[in-house]
């Protein structure tokens, strides 16, 4: 899932894509580099932001979708504002991704009615004080069952749980330490039984552990990228496509033991590992299968 952030402030790109032609252009750049889900959003929710009204969010992200979308391309639209979701549904979004979790009453009748897919985000409090002083019993367990509740509450509604993916929320209330424990104990989440889409890049974590300023945690973002695909999540938020891409292409190949191979790794691969064949057999892997350029549904990993 690549980011298009149609933003004047956020985090780490806020102001570069805030023109219509430019957001437009950087989303068709993060398709060709293997983004299988463009997440236009026109609000940003750093920690402390401010909040944007929905007629200025909409006139931001509204051209940016409906030009995506008219390439063929998969859009989601990052808001927790039912009427920019309407808007961005009719403009060809097929996804939304509410990091409040169906907070806005208009929400939930509205992802029911339409089909669509969902992703349910885990936030403490709203954006502008999130970070103040965040606590949890035991982190994974408090957002496990907030996201469990959420989902009940959607499929009750009448969303279908194969549209449904759930996210811990990285970044949103929490410290480093939590940020730390939801993705060591990620597999906890996995088990809800929705895919998992997870969201780190550059985050401000990433630079607290190494010392980097937004622009220089790619490394960091790969890292818990990486992680996260072992541990079983399926969507992967990021600003830098093409290398996250790679590394999870990578990643998912040591984890399957296996990629797609050209026609003359066959041939080769065939003729050299004939006699470790038996040896190498095992049972079949549970874990996600390679990141696919053509995937279409979210249970397929998904980057960035
Ligand atoms: N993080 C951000 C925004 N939307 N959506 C999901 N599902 N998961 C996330 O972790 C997530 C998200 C924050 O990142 P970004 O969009 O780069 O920054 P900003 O909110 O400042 O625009």
């Amino acid at each position: 899932m690549g980011i298009v952030n149609v933003t004047p402030d956020s985090f780490s790109d806020g102001g570069r894509w805030l023109d219509p032609e430019a957001a437009i252009a950087h989303g068709r750049a993060l398709a060709a580099e293997g983004a299988d889900i463009l997440d236009v959003g026109g609000e940003s929710t750093r920690p402390g932001a401010a909040a944007v009204d929905a007629e200025e969010e909409r006139r931001r992200v509204i051209p940016v979708v409906e030009a995506l979308a008219a390439d063929g391309l998969r859009v989601s639209i990052d808001t927790m504002k039912a009427e920019v979701a309407v808007a961005a549904l009719d403009a060809g979004a097929s996804f939304v991704n509410d990091v409040a979790a169906l907070r806005d009453p208009g929400m939930l009748p509205l992802v029911a009615e339409r089909g669509c897919d969902v992703c349910l985000v885990h936030m403490r409090g709203e954006p502008r004080t999130m970070q103040a002083d965040p606590r949890y019993d035991d982190v994974v367990d408090d957002v496990r069952a907030f996201l469990e509740t959420r989902a009940q509450m959607a499929v009750a509604a009448g969303v279908a749980p194969e549209r449904i993916i759930v996210d811990p929320g990285i970044g949103f209330g929490k410290t480093v330490e939590h940020n730390l424990v939801l993705l060591d104990r990620l597999d906890e989440l996995v088990a809800l039984g929705f895919p998992v889409l997870i969201g780190t890049s550059r985050k401000s974590f990433l630079g607290t552990i190494a010392g980097r300023d937004t622009a220089d945690r790619l490394p960091g973002t790969i890292a818990t990228n990486v992680l996260a695909l072992e541990r079983g999540a399926s969507i992967f938020r990021v600003h830098d496509v093409a290398a996250v891409r790679d590394a999870l292409e990578v990643a998912a190949a040591t984890l399957a033991r296996t990629w797609p191979k050209t026609q003359d790794e066959t041939t080769t691969t065939s003729r050299t590992t004939t006699s470790t064949a038996t040896t190498t057999s095992k049972t079949p892997d549970p874990r996600p299968s390679s990141p696919s350029r053509s995937s279409g549904s979210p249970s397929t990993p998904t980057t960035g």
